[in-house]
């Protein structure tokens, strides 16, 4: 990645998330930005939208929307939202065959114009589809990674700090494994302040709200009836995508690639790792409680099953 030009960032999807993640490229001034969706005239609408917002908002970048890989050509960057979001009742893994076979044209595309690119996927089933990209990529593995895992320790920080009566930004709540109902919340890593979590709530409060974060993405679906949570997936990309674009060497839980890592091989899941500038640096290995490392190994499994049932 040069670092003497503005950097380019692609956008695969041009939705709720891949809008919200426009308007905040631009508004953060992280790069020109390329967004690209399959519905003509969508992304160009919503580019042009946000372009006539950069003016207001004193950003110098640009935005163009498009339905053509070429435009995305060397970007710096590929944050992929392309896939269909659940409808109330559906679980993510309802959704991995329609969103397998879009994957992999995605990849095909950032293979073709991209390739050099740091590959952050959003779409969902998570585990499975980052598993697809990389796959079709061929890219390293530290180039490719899934997002799920700040979004859930998001959560799980948000309902803490509800219940505690505390900012947000004083609570760590990592929550790793599979971004599905098996997603291990770490209470053992959790504090306030540095201080362990127990010292502030019950441990039945703390059982109450890991399973709230659990079902965190399916309680905003049933409120919203006509989508998926799009704002705090899009900040959560963003916040890798910084990283990256910042070699910021940011801690962050995400769906990085182990390879014998917490005794698990050749799978994508979410663990906590070092995002730089060269992408995923290196993954941290936390100790966990006896209770800890069998959930994530059940995740483990669980992805597993999924990433099975990929097209070949
Ligand atoms: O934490 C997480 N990782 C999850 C991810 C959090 C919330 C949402 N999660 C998933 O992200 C969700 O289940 C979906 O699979 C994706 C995108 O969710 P979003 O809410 O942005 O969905 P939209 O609004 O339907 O946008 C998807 C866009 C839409 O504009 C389609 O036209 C486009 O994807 N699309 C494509 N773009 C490119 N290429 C192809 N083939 C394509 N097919 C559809």
């Amino acid at each position: 990645m040069s670092g003497s030009r503005r950097k380019k960032i692609a956008l695969i999807g041009a939705g709720n998330i891949g809008g919200t993640l426009a308007f905040l490229a631009v508004a953060r001034q992280l790069g020109d930005v390329v967004l690209f969706d399959v519905v003509e005239g969508m992304p160009q609408g919503k580019a042009l939208d946000i372009s006539h917002a950069a003016p207001v908002l004193k950003s110098s970048v640009s935005i163009i929307g498009t339905n053509s890989y070429s435009n995305i050509q060397d970007s710096d960057i590929v944050i992929v939202t392309a896939g269909l979001p659940r409808k109330p009742g559906m679980s993510r893994n309802d959704l991995l065959e329609t969103n397998a076979n879009i994957i992999k044209s995605v990849a095909e595309g950032i293979k073709t114009y991209a390739p050099k690119a740091f590959v952050i996927v959003v779409s969902n089933p998570l585990d499975a589809m980052v598993t697809m990209c990389q796959r079709v990529t061929g890219f390293s593995h530290k180039m490719v990674v899934g997002m799920a895992g700040v979004l859930d320790s998001a959560r799980y920080r948000a309902f803490l700090a509800e219940e505690i009566g505390v900012s947000p930004v004083d609570i760590i709540a990592p929550v790793l494994g599979g971004h599905g109902d098996d997603m291990v919340p770490l209470r053992s890593a959790t504090v306030v302040q540095g201080f362990p979590v127990s010292k502030f709530v019950s441990d039945e409060k703390i059982e109450a709200i890991q399973k709230r974060v659990r079902g965190a993405g399916g309680e905003v679906v049933s409120l919203l009836k006509t989508g998926s949570a799009f704002y705090s997936p899009a900040v959560s990309a963003m916040e890798m995508a910084e990283a990256y674009l910042f070699d910021q060497k940011r801690v962050l839980p995400c769906a990085a690639y182990l390879s014998g890592e917490y005794g698990l091989k050749d799978i994508y899941i979410g663990v906590p790792a070092i995002i730089g500038g060269k992408g995923i640096e290196k993954i941290i290995q936390l100790e966990l409680t006896e209770e800890e490392k069998i959930a994530l190994h059940k995740s483990a499994d669980g992805v597993r099953e999924l990433v099975a049932l990929l097209p070949k």
